[in-house]
């Protein structure tokens, strides 16, 4: 069961989940440790359960506006993002924006999808 705040691997951070008490649950995941998940649905009531079969979510990072292209909209969109200070520059989830996080971006951009 997914529950709001940080989702961990030893001592690894690795992402954050919102939303989980709403239809749609947001999950960010670190670049760095998250590339691809296998993800499964399961729904239950006080009648039983039922599960779905697993899918599998590859994510580009690099694909920063989420339009299925790596191109250099995307390096403008993150530095942009990053400028304004919006969160979602928060490349490495540390909740600090700054350079490491231009330099986690730019690492992504440069290998691609
Ligand atoms: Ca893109
Ligand atoms: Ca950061």
């Amino acid at each position: 069961m997914l529950t709001d705040g940080g989702l961990t691997i030893g001592a690894d951070h690795i992402g954050t989940i919102t939303g989980s008490n709403s239809a749609q649950i947001n999950a960010q995941f670190d670049p760095d440790f998250i590339q691809s998940i296998s993800v499964r649905c399961s729904v239950s009531n006080t009648c039983g359960s039922v599960n779905s079969d697993a899918a599998t979510l590859s994510v580009c990072f690099a694909d920063f506006n989420n339009d299925g292209t790596t191109d250099f909209f995307d390096y403008l969109d993150f530095v942009a993002a990053f400028s304004s200070n919006n969160p979602s520059a928060d490349f490495n989830l540390d909740q600090v924006i700054d350079f490491f996080d231009y330099l986690d971006f730019v690492a992504e951009f440069s290998v691609g999808c």
